[in-house]
């Protein structure tokens, strides 16, 4: 049996989510089209009748201009230390940049065998994908390069079967129904995290944070209370929405996914709150960095 922990980095936004829940076959990770939507690294365990493989799903790899970004980057290098395996993950419809390359040199120092994934290849010509191979070989010798889109699950079997020829022969480490490593509070703060990441623009940065402050089940369904929290009142406005139309859409699709995560009827309220009125102020501060420090 083929056991082992594979860590998926790359630059934000290249598709590393996008991949992880594409190799488990379930929703472990959110996506987004804004940069910097994973937060914190997250193990979806892949199981099949010859292998167990544990796939780090990390933040982006980017250059720090606050305190959370050098908490998301350091997020990403503390997972290349238990990496059996390393996929580089890049963007095939962008030009290979001064970014790839920084996520390359700390790739490297972690000296683990080095997958070149070339993702979103939907997105280019097929005559065009040998030119980025090429321009890629050129930058390092890479043990293996493999094209892929993790959008529309292509090449995602012959990635699995190309991973376990490197991986050592161990036991399983998590029982075969385990598919991912954060309890059920935390993916439900993170599909409602999702759905504001996705209803808003540009203006909404990231420091958004998601509270389930109440958590209540029974047999047929769930009643969650949850805290949307955000730093100032100008973001506050943009979030409640004119007469509070755009928390309630919010709301909306996150109950849908609450519902298939936990195969119960939802009952789902949210309160958006600034930092400064709520009383874990402090510990938030401290743990997402959010102060404002460059
Ligand atoms: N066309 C296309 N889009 C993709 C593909 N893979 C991911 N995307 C899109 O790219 C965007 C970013 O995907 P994510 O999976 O959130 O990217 P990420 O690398 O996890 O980003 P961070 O967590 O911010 O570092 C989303 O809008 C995805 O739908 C792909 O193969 N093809
Ligand atoms: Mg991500």
């Amino acid at each position: 049996m083929k056991v082992g922990n594979v860590s998926i980095v790359g630059r934000p936004n290249v598709g590393k989510s996008t991949l992880t829940n594409a190799l488990i076959g379930l929703k472990v990770a959110i996506t987004s089209d804004k940069p910097q939507t994973t937060r914190n690294n997250i193990r979806g365990i892949y199981n099949d009748e010859d292998s167990q493989i544990v796939f780090l799903d990390t933040p982006g790899i980017h250059k720090p201009k606050s305190k959370l970004g050098k908490y998301l980057n350091k997020s990403s290098y503390s997972s290349l230390d238990e990496a059996d395996l390393v996929l580089f993950m890049v963007n095939a419809k962008e030009k290979l940049g001064t970014g790839d390359e920084f996520v390359l040199e700390k790739v490297k120092e972690a000296n683990k065998p080095i997958f070149l994934i070339i993702n979103k290849v939907d997105l280019i010509k097929k005559e065009d994908l040998i030119g980025i191979i090429n321009e890629y070989n050129e930058l390092y010798k890479f043990d293996e390069i493999i094209p892929i889109s993790a959008l529309k699950e292509k090449n995602i079997e012959e990635l699995i079967k190309t991973i376990k020829d490197y991986l050592p022969e161990g036991e399983r480490i998590y029982d075969e129904d385990e598919y991912v490593d954060k309890p059920v509070k935390f993916l439900v703060q993170e599909l409602i995290r999702e759905k504001v990441l996705r209803k808003t623009n540009e203006e909404v940065p990231h420091a958004v944070t998601v509270v389930v402050e109440n958590y209540e089940e029974n047999k047929t369904s769930v009643h969650i209370n949850a805290l949307v929290i955000v730093e100032r009142e100008s973001l506050k406005k943009i979030l409640v929405g004119h007469s509070g139309t755009m928390i309630k859409e919010i709301g909306i699709d996150a109950r849908k996914d609450i519902e298939e995560l936990v195969n119960k009827r939802v009952y789902l309220e949210l309160l958006v709150k600034t930092v400064n009125n709520w009383r874990d102020r402090d510990k938030y501060l401290t743990e997402f960095g959010l102060t404002e420090e460059e």
